[in-house]
């Protein structure tokens, strides 16, 4: 099949498979125009994940729906688990996987599941055009703010192509420096993993103050507060986009099932049973949401 026949034929099953957006970038090295320090990444370039590859498509689902009531009264979840694409855009790249193969091209999902034997989803978008790294080191555009899933595929079929690089439009802006309750950006665009809620709510080495000693916003996994003070979120965080896959979440069905109240005296099998399967990639251990739990209940006593 001819190149741009082929990249047709991808761009058709995205829409089906409710895509955003899909990017076709070479296979090179990412430079430090798209990473920043390259050191971070050895062993993560694309030709270490599959020699010879020649391109990597690149994928985006818009999660600005992905949300749950924001009162008191109500636990929360990041858009990203909500969107069940925690692990990387894995289940929609299926059928495309497929089509490569059939034409006689190798071709593999960049999953999540195993984050070492995977590209910079990040740097690969900003060469894709898919945005910028913002100050809080995440991917941010005019058209979707910071609410972009990413997913990869690395293939032997050359079929990449130029994308025009955005601008930085972060500028003076550092509201999400500011309001991270936790400090964990100490450098514009880097983030301190260990001191990111998002990484402390899944380390069972973190103790029950250390996480009490951070205002939680009633997060108990992941955390969206840096984003929710973006400047580029706002519009969407007031108006979500209306897309494809945004139309077959139910808001109201999930806030049954993050109501404090219920999510206070929640039992381990009612948690494996109602929870977990919402949870796709991670499963948070019925031991680490409970201590977050019990965090934010000491905080709304407050
Ligand atoms: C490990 C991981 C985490 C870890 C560590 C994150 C980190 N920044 O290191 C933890 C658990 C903390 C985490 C948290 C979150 N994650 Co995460 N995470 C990943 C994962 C699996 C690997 C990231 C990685 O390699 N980290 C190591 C560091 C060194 O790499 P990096 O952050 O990519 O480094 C960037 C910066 O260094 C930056 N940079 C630094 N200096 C400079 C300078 C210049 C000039 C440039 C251009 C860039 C740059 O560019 C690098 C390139 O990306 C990716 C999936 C993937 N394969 O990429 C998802 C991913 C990055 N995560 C994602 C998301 C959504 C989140 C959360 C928002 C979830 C949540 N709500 O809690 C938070 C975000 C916190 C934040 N402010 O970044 C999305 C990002 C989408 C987007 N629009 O940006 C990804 C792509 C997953 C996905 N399926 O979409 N995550």
């Amino acid at each position: 099949m001819l190149k741009n026949k082929l990249k047709e034929r991808i761009r058709e099953i995205a829409v089906k498979e409710l895509i955003d957006e899909v990017r076709f970038i070479d296979a090179d090295d990412l430079t430090e125009d798209y990473v920043g320090n390259v050191s971070q990444f050895k062993g993560r370039q694309p030709q270490d994940i599959m020699k010879g590859a020649k391109s990597v498509i690149l994928t985006s689902v818009y999660i600005g729906k992905f949300v749950t009531d924001t009162n008191q009264d109500f636990g929360r979840m990041s858009r990203l688990v909500l969107s069940g694409y925690y692990a990387n855009i894995v289940k929609p790249l299926h059928p495309i996987i497929e089509l490569l193969k059939s034409e006689g091209y190798r071709a593999e999902i960049m999953d999540g599941e195993s984050d070492d034997k995977t590209i910079p989803l990040k740097g690969a978008a900003v060469k894709a055009g898919l945005g910028w790294i913002g100050k809080n080191s995440m991917l941010i555009s005019k058209k979707y703010g910071s609410f972009q899933a990413l997913g990869a595929i690395i293939t032997d079929a050359d079929i990449g192509e130029y994308n025009e690089i955005s601008k930085n439009f972060c500028g003076g802006c550092d509201k999400c420096i500011q309001v991270c309750p936790a400090n964990a950006i100490e450098t514009p665009q880097i983030l301190t993993r260990p001191k990111c809620l998002s990484d402390m709510f899944e380390n069972e080495n973190v103790s029950k103050d250390e996480i009490n000693s951070i205002k939680l916003d009633n997060y108990f996994f992941e955390c969206d507060i840096c984003q929710n003070a973006c400047t580029w979120n706002q519009a969407h965080i007031r108006a979500p986009l209306d897309t494809p896959y945004g139309r077959l979440y139910n808001p109201s069905d999930m806030n049954k099932l993050v109501s404090m109240e219920w999510l206070s005296v929640l039992d381990e099998a009612t948690y494996n049973e109602k929870l977990l399967p919402i949870m796709i990639g991670y499963q948070l251990p019925f031991d680490l949401f409970k201590r977050n739990i019990s965090v934010i209940v000491n905080q709304s006593r407050k």
